[in-house]
């Protein structure tokens, strides 16, 4: 079980992400707030409680890996891999601009970055050439993926869980970051996937829940993810597009809308608000 104090640690790393991504996108500038928030627990759990991972394994053969397939969520990928000490926290200030090395979606020259996303529907198939690697190499690695529910309407994705359940492979563990909201307003509406739960386990997927702002159940997703046997995992992660923003939250206009400055100070006053209930 996690101990109070763990799981203490956990949110307030998932706080300091949302810190970090308000940050990066600043005022008056587009920013990914949206789909990124939405996120926090979850790699603050990958990264700082689940993986193989670390500054010093970068190289390491055998280190878990990470692929956001939602790549335009990046800079809450770039919090989690700055608070682990891949790059220097300057490089934050920098992001999106021309001379810095954090652009706009994950790149490889990136240090933590395992591969280049950003153009919807790729991720999981280049997770499942990462996990059939690893298998060969016998690699007690792990792969995990991240996807958006907006992003299930990319047939790729669908070639890519059939052939994983065909090979059988069991070292891959799939999210679906299931905010219900994709970037002009509520996936339902724009591109709807009814059954989403029945259509993985159609395809031969062991298929699992959990509240993705719940530091627990995400990291009770994962382990019972991690004990299937003979077939891949995904866990639909319940989840809120803007969380903890009271603005942006199940909010299309902050998927990558632009911050006034009023709007960022609201912001920073509700994360305020988040760390005296954590503590
Ligand atoms: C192939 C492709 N088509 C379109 C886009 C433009 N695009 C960027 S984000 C996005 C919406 C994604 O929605 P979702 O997967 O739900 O992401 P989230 O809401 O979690 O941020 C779209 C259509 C893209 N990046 N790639």
């Amino acid at each position: 079980m996690l101990s109070a104090e763990k799981k203490k640690e956990l949110e307030s790393m998932a706080l300091k992400l949302r810190y970090d991504l308000l940050e990066m996108i600043g005022i008056g500038t587009a920013g990914h707030l949206g789909g990124s928030s939405s996120l926090a627990e979850t790699l603050a759990v990958l990264y700082f409680h689940q993986m193989h991972f670390g500054a010093a394994l970068l190289k390491d053969p055998d280190r878990d890996r990470l692929v956001l397939s939602k790549g335009h969520a990046a800079l809450i990928q770039y919090a989690a891999l700055c608070e682990a000490g891949c790059f220097p926290r300057e490089e934050l200030k920098r992001v999106k601009t021309l001379d810095g090395l954090l652009q706009g979606h994950p790149d490889l020259s990136i240090p933590g970055i395992e591969a280049v996303t950003g153009s919807l529907g790729q991720g999981l198939s280049i997770s499942l050439g990462m996990a059939l690697a690893l298998r060969l190499d016998k690699s007690p690695a792990r792969v995990y993926t991240v996807m958006g529910d907006g992003e299930q309407s990319e047939g790729q994705i669908w070639e890519a869980a059939m052939a994983a359940a065909n090979f059988k492979v069991d070292n891959l563990t799939a999210f679906l970051d299931w905010n219900k909201v994709q970037a002009t307003g509520p996936t339902q509406d724009v591109f709807n996937i009814p059954n989403l739960a029945e259509k993985w386990a159609g395809f031969g997927w062991h298929v699992l829940m959990a509240d993705g702002h719940n530091i627990e159940a995400i990291i009770e997703g994962i382990e019972k993810a991690a004990a299937v046997k003979g077939k891949p995992a995904v866990i639909l992660l319940d989840t809120i597009k803007g969380k903890y923003f009271s603005f942006a939250e199940g909010n299309a206009a902050y998927h990558n809308g632009i911050l006034t400055e009023e709007v960022y100070a609201q912001a920073l006053n509700d994360l305020d608000a988040v760390k005296a209930w954590i503590r």
